[in-house]
């Protein structure tokens, strides 16, 4: 048994994650964790929502909201519709928890005592009114590009052109329109991630084994000039990790807060304090996954993200961790592997939550339930190169996949055995050469099927256990339960009796896909039995002669082409 420490980028707090945002880090990640919660592996799965920086401030500004009760309201939101999805956090924790807050003290404390952090003299915006330096997009005025009058300083809305808050014309603060604006000098404490240099890219060299697609960004960033500039890593806010050496204050850094970037990351091993504290445990319990001189040296941690975050967690995150271990001292786990996805486009463009185009998660629930959306989504996730969404293949593929292939096989068997026999397994006689074959094609299978799952091939999974659903069908095809009733009802029993167990096992294999249809189906043959198939031939006599089971209700229905195009013209615009 391993233990294993399983991480997904957090999501930012301001607003509900669309399918893409969804793929690409926390539903593989669960579909990780599930699989090796079943294995018998003891498993740490952590998840939070990001709840500091402008982003944050700015979407509580709009609904009027103190910042603080709108993150509240809105981790509740995404906690909710995380629980529709399965989504089997251990944690769902929050960046602004107080861990957080001091954890992010002490690596900042951790890395100044490694010489890791400069403190920078920048010339800033200061709203005289507002009494406090307005970051770049707190800045408003005219475009000098096209004219448009509402323009941020960080960049143009109208004409997309990136800006300088010194660009703009007439500039004036958007939290109080007032232009009484100064240009002020002010300090920022910047990560000096250019020293790790050496260190980083000796560390990303050394794993050959990771995805092409987290190494190949990892060493761009490395081998560019400017890849690895040192970053500010303080901002000049109101909401978010005040800025203290641990405890103690930091002298010129009164009223500033962490950049979001840097207290994020760092949110992984505070979501594991957070989580021990629910438990009522004490803090041995959370150091064990994340202290190599407290037990963490066992563990095998692996995390989950998009393509974007990369940069952040094989050079920034990293920074923060080796600082503190090899300079200060510490002992804290670094990550072992990191998957990362490509995007999932939607509909010939992209999923987009500033243009609210695509679908998102809580409009996803309110159509169907959670494992066809699983389904899809695992079985396209965009490992290799970026997918696409479209609703006629998402049709195609749940109607097939799900509905004639799994559905199908379970609803055949069930009926036709209440009907022929009981609605108890019926007694099983000798195998044939159709048996030998299945069991021997099953092995084959579910062991590519465990390969898959443990070097997180989600697709290559995915399709090894569709194929694993075709062997079923290919089985009951081949011998005919229907026609041997006729002459030989000792022979159908035998077939349906395998069949039967089939189903089980297909329930514990596909759980992690689609955890509500297999524990329905477990539910609809009255076992609590889901050992996993390590012996097929022991697995498919688990359901001893004279068990019962129910008939199921349909596990998949169809998606009618009367509902595909109702959703094809909801889901065209724009999200309201
Ligand atoms: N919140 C970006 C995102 O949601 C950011 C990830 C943080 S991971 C520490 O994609
Ligand atoms: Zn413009």
């Amino acid at each position: 048994m391993a233990r294993i420490l399983i991480t997904s980028a957090i999501p930012y707090i301001n607003g509900i994650k669309h399918l893409g945002n969804l793929v690409g880090s926390q539903l593989p990640a669960d579909l990780y964790a599930r699989y090796m919660r079943q294995r018998g592996h003891e498993v740490l799965f952590l998840c939070a929502t990001d709840e500091h920086g402008t982003p944050a401030e700015l979407a509580a500004a709009k609904t009027g909201e103190p910042v603080a009760e709108f993150c509240a309201r809105m981790h509740a939101v995404q906690a909710d519709i995380a629980a529709g999805f399965r989504l089997s956090f251990d944690k769902f924790g929050r960046s602004s928890s107080q861990q957080n807050h001091r954890l992010t003290q002490h690596f900042a404390a951790m890395l100044d005592k490694a010489g890791l952090i400069s403190e920078v003299s920048e010339k800033q915006v200061f709203s005289v009114t507002d009494n406090r330096f307005l970051p770049d997009r707190y800045i408003e005025g005219t475009c000098p590009n096209c004219g448009y009058d509402k323009a941020r300083g960080d960049q143009c809305e109208n004409c997309t052109k990136q800006l300088d808050p010194t660009d703009l014309i007439n500039p004036r603060s958007a939290i109080s329109g007032s232009t009484e604006l100064e240009v002020r000098e002010t300090k920022h404490l910047y990560l000096r991630q250019s020293q790790m240099r050496g260190k980083l890219t000796e560390w990303i060299e050394s794993k050959a084994d990771w995805p092409i697609l987290t190494t190949s960004i990892a060493r761009k960033w490395l081998d560019d000039g400017d890849g690895l500039q040192d970053r500010g890593i303080t901002r000049d806010l109101d909401w978010g990790v005040p800025v203290q050496k641990g405890d103690a204050p930091w002298p010129g850094m009164e009223g500033k807060v962490f950049y979001v970037w840097f207290d994020a990351p760092i949110e992984y091993i505070a979501c594991a304090a957070e989580w021990a504290e629910e438990k009522g445990l004490d803090d041995a319990a959370w150091q064990r996954w994340w202290r190599t001189g407290h037990g963490a040296q066992d563990v095998r941690y692996v995390q989950f993200m998009g393509k974007d975050n990369v940069p952040f967690h094989t050079l920034s995150f990293p920074t923060t961790i080796m600082g503190a271990n090899t300079i200060a001292g510490e002992d804290w786990k670094l990550v072992d592997y990191i998957k990362a996805f490509n995007y999932l486009n939607y509909d010939g463009g992209q999923f987009s939550t500033s243009q609210g185009r695509g679908i998102f998660m809580d409009q996803a629930l309110s159509i169907l339930p959670a494992d066809y959306w699983r389904w899809w989504l695992l079985s396209h996730a965009p490992e290799s190169s970026d997918a696409e969404f479209t609703w006629e293949n998402f049709q195609a593929s749940i109607n097939k996949d799900l509905a004639d292939v799994l559905g199908n096989f379970v609803s055949r068997v069930t009926k036709f055995c209440a009907a022929k026999f009981t609605t108890e397994v019926p007694k099983s006689g000798p195998m044939t050469e159709a048996e030998n074959r299945l069991m021997v094609d099953l092995t084959t299978r579910i062991r590519a099927y465990e390969g898959f799952m443990e070097a997180i091939e989600v697709r290559k999974a995915a399709a090894e256990l569709r194929a694993i659903w075709v062997l079923a069908n290919e089985y009951l095809q081949a011998t005919a339960p229907w026609t041997a009733v006729k002459t030989d009802p000792a022979r159908a029993a035998t077939i349906i009796a395998l069949s039967l167990n089939l189903i089980r096992v297909y329930a514990v294999l596909s759980r992690p896909f689609i955890p509500d249809a297999a524990e329905a189906l477990l539910a609809a043959l009255h076992t609590g039995d889901d050992s996993w198939p390590d012996d097929i031939v022991a697995a498919l006599t688990t359901l001893p002669q004279g068990h019962a089971f129910s008939v199921p209700e349909v596990t998949f229905a169809k998606i009618t082409d009367d509902q595909r195009a109702d959703w094809q013209i909801r889901f065209a615009g724009k999200r309201d």
